[in-house]
C-alpha cells in the first residue's frame, strides 16, 4: 500500500530543566543541570514525530526555542520529506550562518522530521532507511567526571553494572598530569584489562600540555583519547594524531559533515564521532557516516542515544554508540541496555513519547 505523504501543521518547542544524577564536572565546565528542548512536529494528519536538543547552555533555550518555532512557521503546510526541509531550513539561515545555533535548530527539526516520516510508514527509524532492528554496540558515558581516583573507580564499577557494559568513558585534565595518570590506574585496578577504557579531556589543554599529556598516556591501551586540545585546533590535532599510537577521537563538534570532511583531509583525527545536534541530524549524519565510510574511519555517536542507535544500523564503519541516560526520566520507554548493547525497540520512528507528567514538573517557564 502506498504511503500517505504527511504535511507539516506546526513545531512546538519546549524548554525543559533536569538534575544531572551525576552532575558533570570537566576540565571546562561543571554542569549540575542538564537542559533540553523537546520538539514536537505537528502534521495535518495527526501524526507527530519527535525529537530533543541537548542545548548544554540553559539560557540558550531562550534563542533556540523561537527559532525551532519560526522554522515551523517557515515550513507550515510543506509535506515532510526531511532532505527538503534540511534544505529550506538551511536556506532561510544563510544570510544569518550556518553553524552554531543554526545547525542545532535545524538539527533539531530534521530529526523530528525523520522521525514523522518513519510513523507515518509505520516502521522503525532504522528499517526506513534501509536496515534491520536489533542491538548496538555501546560504552557508558553516564559519569567518571573529575573526582577523586578511588571514587571514579568505584563508580566504574557502577556504571559497569547499569547494563552488562564492557566500555567505559573516564574524563581526564585535573591540575595535575599524576592525579589523571593515577586515576586511569584506579579504574584498571578495579576493571581490569578486559574493559575497554576511552579517555576525554573535553577540549582542556593547550597543545603544549597535550602532547606532554597524551604521551604520558600513550602505553595505557586506551580505546581512543577524545577532545584534548580546542576543537577548531585542526594542526595541533593533525600533530597529536602523527605523533601518538593511541587513536585520536574528535567530532562532537562538527558543524556539519563538510567539518568531518575537513578534519579527515586534514588528518587530525583516527576516529569521529559526530553529535546529532551539529551534524545535522539524520540527515547530517547519514552524509558525515558516507565520507567516514569512505575513507575507512570508525564512526560512534555523541549523546541522543535514541537517534543514534537507529542511524547506526545503518552506518557502514559502525564503531560504538555513547551511552547516556540522562534523558531517561521524562521518556515513557526509555530504550533497554543489555549485555553492553543498547536494543531498539519495535515501535515506528524512534519511538520516543514525553511523560508528561514530569515534563510538566520540569518546564522552564
Ligand atoms: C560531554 C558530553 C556532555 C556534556 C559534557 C561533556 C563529553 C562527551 O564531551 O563526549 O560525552
Ligand atoms: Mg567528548
Amino acid at each position: 500500500m502506498p504511503m500517505e505523504s504527511i504535511t507539516l501543521r506546526s513545531i512546538v518547542a519546549r524548554p525543559v530543566l533536569l538534575k544531572l544524577e551525576r552532575p558533570v564536572v570537566a576540565r571546562i565546565a561543571t554542569m549540575t543541570d542538564w537542559p533540553l528542548i523537546l520538539i514536537d512536529l505537528h502534521t495535518e494528519e495527526g501524526v507527530v514525530g519527535r525529537s530533543y536538543l541537548e542545548p548544554y547552555a540553559v539560557k540558550s533555550m531562550r534563542y533556540l526555542v523561537p527559532m525551532l518555532q519560526d522554522l515551523g512557521d517557515l515550513l507550515r503546510g510543506h509535506r515532510v520529506e526531511p532532505m527538503e526541509l534540511y534544505a529550506l531550513a538551511r536556506k532561510s539561515l544563510h544570510f544569518v550562518g550556518l553553524q552554531g545555533l543554526s545547525q542545532i535548530a535545524v538539527s533539531g527539526l530534521d530529526m523530528a522530521a525523520w522521525d514523522a516520516l518513519a510513523r507515518a510508514a509505520g516502521l522503525p527509524l532504522c528499517v526506513l532507511l534501509g536496515g534491520s532492528i536489533g542491538a548496538v554496540k555501546s560504552y557508558n558515558s553516564n559519569g567518571l567526571w573529575l573526582q577523586p581516583p578511588a571514587a571514579v573507580a568505584n563508580e566504574a564499577i557502577e556504571l559497569m553494572d547499569e547494563g552488562g557494559f564492557t566500555a567505559l568513558k573516564l574524563r581526564l585534565g585535573r591540575d595535575r598530569l599524576r592525579d589523571d595518570l593515577a586515576t586511569v590506574d584506579a579504574v584498571r585496578a578495579k576493571i581490569g584489562d578486559a574493559v575497554r577504557l576511552m579517555v576525554d579531556f573535553n577540549q582542556g589543554l593547550s597543545l603544549g600540555e597535550a602532547l606532554e599529556r597524551c604521551h604520558a598516556l600513550d602505553d595505557l591501551g586506551l580505546e581512543w583519547i577524545e577532545e584534548p586540545i580546542a576543537y577548531d585546533n585542526l594542526d595541533g590535532f593533525a600533530q597529536l594524531a602523527s605523533e601518538l599510537k593511541t587513536p585520536i577521537q574528535i567530532g562532537e563538534n562538527f558543524y556539519g559533515p563538510g567539518a568531518l570532511l575537513e578534519a579527515l583531509r586534514r588528518k587530525a583525527c583516527d576516529f569521529v564521532m559526530p553529535d546529532f545536534m551539529r551534524i545535522g541530524g539524520v540527515t547530517g549524519w547519514m552524509r558525515a557516516a558516507a565520507i567516514a565510510g569512505t575513507w575507512g574511519i570508525p564512526i560512534s555517536t555523541h549523546l541522543y542515544p535514541e537517534v543514534a542507535a537507529h542511524v547506526m544500523r545503518v552506518t557502514e564503519t559502525a564503531h560504538w554508540l555513547e551511552w547516556q541516560d540522562w534523558v531517561n526520566p521524562i521518556l515513557m520507554k526509555p530504550y533497554v541496555v543489555r549485555d553492553g548493547s543498547l536494543h531498539i525497540p519495535d515501535t515506528p520512528g524512534t519511538g520516543l513519547e514525553w511523560n508528561e507528567d514530569v515534563v510538566s514538573q520540569h518546564l522552564v517557564r
